[in-house]
């Protein structure tokens, strides 16, 4: 840590890009010039540096961020390469929170991707600044044989598309990145010669500004627009200032005059080409031609070697390998690593200025609540923390602030051996975990204020952790420990260092047993604890794993505790039935996940199940006009009803699936429903792209309202005008009377009270409660007080009874929308209206012989909770039950003679194809589609294998779909009757062998042929 005390000479930067854009290559050529000699110049773009781990080179793609500490002119950079590959997308995450600045690469050829998105868009969640590389201008010389000019419209292009999505971002208009990618590429077009001028200021990435550079990673060259500007300057006679201005975009220079114009300067049917084609990529194709064809005329390389005054040995340029040839003139010519770096240097701040409005991200300012008025001196403290995390304030009296954004694993024999001073280290001694010091987690951390210091004492603090509060329930949220030592990262190798100033990257060791994930260190108790980081999936691949001999347990538990630690991003729970469920990103991650547990935390041979695929349940939904669905709703062939085993409660209820849109809704919104319904008071938070978030509760209710019109708003206005407006009556008075939501209080389902217009017959008594949800969203008042009237002492008594009951009808919902009836998978988009009767006594004697009925039937509440339950159930078997499941959506690219295989890989997936196009200018055909995740397992395999490798496919969880198909279709009409025969021998529908299946894996009953067909069998009898 060198150059730390001069904070404004640091820069910690990240390089993200979709999968195989060429992160890792890049940084190789950064290493090999600045990192002080850790990697030779001759093995860079080769050995791929950063990725150390032996399935990171067998599968040649980036699995973790790691970070190195380079120099360059007197600045020390510390950059972060990351994976690429969405299973690893959480690491991205990690990795954008400790930089200030990103180094965005889109590669020439493929262009925009669904991880450019998705990184383009962590960027600005996390606040950095970003710079855009185009990499791989190498192969539209050579593999896609462009003319500079083609070139040029296709690198203009691109960078237009990237500074359409950041716009989006900025105008908060982006909903999410498969909405946008569906809706297509921004600036999509097909007109070849349209310019777009990008000289407004608002404009993100613009080359003449300097933070967009053109590189080829694997060949080591680079260059921004200034490189050329300044060597153009005294050739032509201008400023290099006004050059730069004019290298990009419709300029042209006029040779006679020595003028640089516009379009319209242009002489009618002039043949000039704009100044970045004949100033830069023409000479530039020139060098490529004359290296690398045969016949190629190789005096251009000497002139240029000489005009450059190069200094390439002879023993290079008498190589036979034209590529290495022209690897080391063009390396030489355009050094990548300072065309990178000086624009790092340039564009990108330093952690004073990044933090001072970064700090609006990491420690979002916090609403005092009045309560907290007596804690005034707290208050202030950790204002002041803030303002120092907001100055980068490195001086040492100032408190120290650091945030951990993940924990990794190195093998104890990795860590270095002596300290600072050079004495040995005691690495046997302590932590590492239960005896097992085989692995040491370190801290992947920076330093936000004030100086760490190894050996030194701190406060580890949880999201959760709360200064303003005491006792019991924050002390969990809150611990001390002793740092052990800190490290410089360069790599996989680890420098320790005695301390770390503000702005700087270190690894910590000695946080293992205190940090699961992610923490904010502090020196003071009086500090918030750092926004939590936003992970742009969830983990949903689930496997139950075992050991392979049951006396191995307790190794695999350890192995899972361990795991659970490394990896930032998996999940460990035990299920309902008692099984180890481990939740990946995807199947990449999954494998690399199962690997370590074998060879490194477990160490046992292990059984790994078949996904566990989640489904949902819901009923039939489509009737094409949702009136139609108000009609039944209403009437009284919808009812379903139970009565209790002892007669006193009879449950009716009625059914209706929500709007689509409605029930998304639900389900995306569950953290702030959360919030609303637990009546926490809303902070302001400052989550990503949404200003309305100033009034959450208003702007989800707008929105919720907006999902219901939007059904009804596609109907045939004038015919349907009337009904329309019924069914929105319907809902308004619909969304008054929502007691709660379910499963688990926030899901998809609505249990909703009986309207009060509802008779009752004889002297029964309803289960009401007062709309909890509605009240909270502000659908309706919050009713003061739900007392009915006195009236005789036996309706009271029995009213009092149906109040103490509704917690029973509150469960039966919960417990039935957690399990439906066709598998016990969560119940989707349903709303249900329970009615719940109770009756009085009949008789005296009939209330004596209530003990006595408790014990033949249980006591009276659960008989309710029961009856709530199946009714519920009932009603969704009643009304023709679908089966729902989560979809993927893909991202496909393959060469058009792969084609062919490709669809029938995809076919076979029961995949919908969204668009197919052709990538203009390249060979590569994109292709979108949905994939249902049941039928994920093995594709991204399948399909390398039925197209040689050529074909590549990124999975994003996109929605929940409800299959078409009734799972429980029996050919009745004379037309089924004709198609399917009489139902004997129809074969099992896909919804049927889904929920089959998932019955099968839950031990449920399954009813099932054991012989299908018996004939067959007296047939291979009588061959033997
Ligand atoms: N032709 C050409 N190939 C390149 C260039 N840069 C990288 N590559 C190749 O692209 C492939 C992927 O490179 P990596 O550096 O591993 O890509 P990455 O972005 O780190 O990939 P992940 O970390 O897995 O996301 C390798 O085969 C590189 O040789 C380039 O400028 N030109
Ligand atoms: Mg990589």
């Amino acid at each position: 840590m060198d150059d730390s005390s001069d904070c404004a000479s640091i820069r910690n930067i990240c390089i993200l890009a979709h999968v195989d854009h060429g992160k890792t290559t890049l940084a190789d050529h950064l290493i090999a010039s600045c990192g002080g000699g850790v990697l030779h110049p001759k093995q860079a773009g080769r050995l791929r540096f950063m990725d150390y781990l032996d399935e990171e080179q067998r599968r040649a793609i980036t699995m973790k961020s790691s970070s190195i500490g380079l120099q360059f002119k007197g600045h020390s950079i510390n950059l972060i390469d990351s994976p690429g590959h969405m299973d690893f997308c959480s690491e991205v995450s990690t990795a954008s929170r400790l930089s200030d600045g990103g180094l965005v690469l889109v590669d020439a050829v493929e262009g925009v991707h669904i991880q450019t998105h998705a990184v383009l868009r962590q960027a600005w969640i996390e606040k950095l600044t970003p710079c855009l590389v185009l990499n791989k201008i190498d192969r539209l010389i050579c593999e896609l044989k462009l003319s500079p000019m083609e070139a040029y419209n296709r690198l203009q292009r691109i960078v237009h598309e990237v500074n359409g999505i950041v716009s989006t971002y900025k105008s908060q208009k982006y909903l999410s990145d498969v909405d946008s990618i569906l809706a297509g590429p921004a600036g999509e077009s097909n007109d070849e010669n349209q310019e777009f001028i990008e000289d407004d200021e608002e404009v993100t990435f613009q080359p003449q500004k300097g933070n967009v550079v053109f590189v080829c990673a694997l060949d080591g060259w680079g260059f921004g627009i200034c490189e050329f500007a300044e060597f153009y300057a005294s050739k032509l006679g201008a400023s290099s200032a006004s050059l730069q201005k004019a290298l990009w975009g419709p300029r042209y220079f006029i040779p006679k005059t020595k003028m640089i114009v516009g379009k319209k300067g242009l002489a009618a049917g002039s043949k000039a080409r704009p100044m970045f084609v004949q100033f830069v990529l023409e000479p530039l194709w020139q060098v490529y031609e004359a290296a690398l064809e045969t016949n190629g005329n190789k005096g251009i390389l000497e002139k240029l070697i000489k005009s450059f005054n190069l200094s390439v040995p002879n023993r290079e340029l008498q190589n036979k390998d034209p590529k290495l040839v022209l690897q080391s003139v063009m390396s030489r010519w355009l050094p990548l690593s300072d065309a990178i770096l000086s624009m790092v240097v340039k564009h990108m701040p330093d952690p004073i200025t990044a933090q001072s409005f970064r700090v609006s991200r990491l420690l979002p300012k916090r609403e005092i609540l009045d309560s907290a008025i007596g804690n005034s001196d707290v208050i202030a403290e950790a204002e002041l923390v803030r303002k120092s995390v907001e100055a980068c304030d490195s001086r040492s009296e100032s408190p120290c602030v650091a945030f951990v954004s993940k924990m990794f694993a190195v093998p104890m024999k990795m860590l270095p051996q002596r300290d600072v001073n050079g004495d040995l280290f005691n690495n046997q001694t302590e932590e590492g975990g239960n005896g097992d010091s085989d692995e040491c987690f370190l801290a992947f951390a920076r330093v936000f204020s004030g100086i760490l210091r190894s050996g030194q004492k701190i406060f580890v603090l949880s999201a959760l952790y709360d200064p303003l509060k005491t006792g019991e329930s924050v002390q969990k949220h809150i611990q001390e420990a002793e740092l052990h030592s800190l490290y410089l990262m360069m790599g996989q190798g680890l420098k320790p260092v005695a301390a770390a100033t503000a702005g700087n990257v270190v690894a910590i060791r000695g946080l293992g047993h205190h940090i699961l994930k992610s923490a904010t260190l502090s020196s003071t108790k009086n500090c918030w604890p750092f926004s939590s980081m936003t992970f742009q999936v969830s983990p949903t691949l689930k496997v139950a794993i075992e050991p392979s001999d049951p006396v191995d347990m307790a190794a695999l538990m350890k192995g899972l505790r361990l795991l659970n630690r490394a990896d930032p991003f998996v999940e460990v729970s035990v299920s309902a039935r008692g099984e180890h469920v481990l939740a990946a990103a995807g199947e990449v991650h999954l494998e690399r996940c199962i690997k370590d547990l074998k060879e490194r935390f477990a160490k046992v041979n292990l059984e790994i199940s078949p996904p566990l695929v989640s489904f949902r349940e819901t009923i039939e939904g489509d009737t094409s006009n949702p009136l139609d669905k108000l009609k039944s709703f209403i009437g009284s062939s919808n009812v379903i009803e139970r009565t209790t085993p002892n007669g006193r409660c009879t449950v009716r209820v009625y059914i209706l699936k929500l709007p689509d849109a409605l029930t998304k809704l639900l389900d995306e919104s569950s953290d702030l429903l959360e919030d609303i319904i637990a009546g926490k008071a809303i902070q302001l938070k400052s989550s990503v792209g949404a200003q309305d978030d100033d009034h959450p509760v208003e702007a989800l209710r707008k929105r919720i309202w907006d999902a219901i019109e939007s059904e009804v708003s596609d109907l045939n206005a004038e015919k349907d005008k009337d009904r329309a407006e019924k069914y929105k009556l319907l809902w308004e008075n619909l969304l008054k009377r929502i007691w709660a939501l379910g499963p688990r209080q926030v899901g998809p389902n609505m249990l909703i009270l009986p309207d009060s217009s509802t008779t009752i017959t004889g002297s029964s008594v309803l289960i009401r409660s007062s709309p909890y949800v509605s009240e909270r969203l502000g659908f309706t008042e919050v009713s003061i007080s739900d007392e009915l009237a006195s009236e005789a002492s036996e309706i009271r008594s029995l009213n009092e009874e149906a109040k103490s009951l509704r917690s029973s009808v509150l469960s039966g919902f919960q417990v039935a929308t957690a399990a439906g009836p066709l598998c016990d998978e969560p119940m989707w988009g349903l709303a249900f209206v329970v009615e719940a009767a109770i009756f009085p006594f009949v008789s005296e004697s009939e209330a004596i012989h209530q003990q006595a009925q408790a014990e033949q039937y249980g006591v009276f509440s659960g008989q309710v909770m029961t009856a709530v339950k199946e009714a519920c159930k009932a009603a969704v078997l009643q009304k023709n039950p679908r089966i729902v499941e989560g979809m993927y959506f893909c991202e496909l690219n393959t060469p058009t003679e792969y084609l062919g295989p490709m669809y029938a890989v995809l076919a076979r997936r029961r995949a919908r194809i969204l668009k197919e196009e052709m990538q203009e200018g390249s060979p590569l055909f994109t292709v979108h589609a949905y994939v249902p995740v049941a039928e994920s397992f093995g594709f991204a395999d399948e399909l390398r294998r039925w197209t040689s490798g050529a074909s590549s496919a990124l999975l994003v969880l996109s929605h929940w779909e409800a299959l078409p198909e009734d799972p429980f279709f029996v050919p009745k009409t004379e037309e089924e009757k004709e198609e399917f025969g009489d139902g004997s021998s129809v074969l099992q529908n896909t919804a049927r062998k889904l929920i089959d299946g998932v019955r099968r894996r839950k031990g449920l009953p399954v009813e099932e042929k054991v012989v299908q067909h018996a004939t067959k069998q007296r047939t291979l009898a009588r061959k033997v």
